[in-house]
């Protein structure tokens, strides 16, 4: 049995071993928007004497300054002392993601010792937004029938802010929209130059003073150029393109984030899904996977 505080502090007798200075468990869980998140550290042993240790918050999947505020610091120990608190603050936002996850790590341990396996801990922080965006929510938690309600560019639109934002396919995005436009120049130029090359350098009747060059030869040689040469342009924009992948990137959006939301679920949740209906969703559609917080079995937790 463990002894009170008061026992350990009164017994000069015991051999001196340096206190153990360690996270209270391995893993803990934020819900978005629940800040701050209090995250508990204990000193185990006789808690003589002062100690401290330093602490600091390490990116994951969840990243600092987006799913929440770095920390460091700290933590003094005083005489007696056997627990401390730190605070983390988790961030709110209106972007449906999968659970993301950060590390607290105990570092530079004075007149004690960091425990071996809870000098670190993860910190989960779960998603409160609908997918693919909470404009509709009210709708998509009324389930699977009031979601066909739904007008079909709206929830399109949803999807496009939902993917523009995320890592990597803003710019690949604009990029791709931008220098897309060069096969519409492309276009243009080639039916204005059929058009003046049929009109007025091949039709010998028309005055020589409509030519961009004084000889018809040498304007059919500059049309012909400009038909040939912005090919090889357009080529090498399609060549890049293929390594931008937008398309590839949307889908592997959609796919991780789903994969990760899944095995986020609980046993009771995870129940629900026969595994062909997560093959199924994660190859061609996903709105099987967000049920709604009412659909939710009984005693069941999501996480
Ligand atoms: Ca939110
Ligand atoms: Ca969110």
């Amino acid at each position: 049995m463990m002894n009170s505080k008061a026992d350990r502090l009164d017994r000069p007798d015991r051999p001196i071993v340096p206190d153990i200075v360690q996270f209270c468990c391995q893993l803990y869980f934020a819900q978005e928007g629940e800040s701050p998140l209090v995250i508990d550290i204990m000193r185990l042993g006789s808690l003589k004497g002062r100690c401290s240790v330093k602490y600091h918050t390490e990116d994951a999947s969840a990243l600092s300054g987006r799913e929440f505020e770095a920390c460091s610091g700290e933590l003094i120990f005083e005489h007696g002392e056997d627990a401390k608190e730190i605070s983390v603050v988790i961030n709110d936002d209106d972007n449906w993601s999968p659970s993301t996850e950060f590390r607290v790590v105990l570092t530079h341990p004075q007149n004690c010792k960091l425990g071996q396996d809870l000098q670190q801990c993860r910190v989960k922080i779960i998603d409160d937004d609908a997918f693919p965006g909470n404009k509709h929510r009210e709708e998509i938690e009324k389930g699977e029938d009031a979601i066909w309600n739904i007008s079909g560019f709206s929830l399109f639109w949803e999807f496009f802010r939902l993917n523009f934002i995320s890592e990597g396919m803003a710019w690949r995005t604009v990029l791709t929209i931008c220098f897309d436009q060069m096969k519409n120049g492309y276009l243009m130029l080639t039916l204005v130059m059929k058009t003046y090359l049929i009109n007025v350098v091949l039709d010998t009747s028309v005055s020589n003073e409509r030519l961009i060059f004084p000889d018809r030869r040498l304007c059919a040689i500059v049309i012909g150029m400009l038909y040939i040469l912005p090919l090889s342009i357009l080529h090498v924009w399609d060549y890049y393109k293929l390594s931008l992948d937008v398309q590839g990137r949307t889908k592997m959006f959609i796919q991780t984030t789903l994969f990760r939301k899944y095995l986020n679920y609980s046993e009771a949740w995870q129940k629900l899904l026969r595994s062909s209906d997560t093959t199924w969703a994660l190859g061609s559609s996903w709105i099987k996977l967000q049920y709604s917080p009412g659909q939710m079995p009984k005693g069941s937790k999501k996480i």
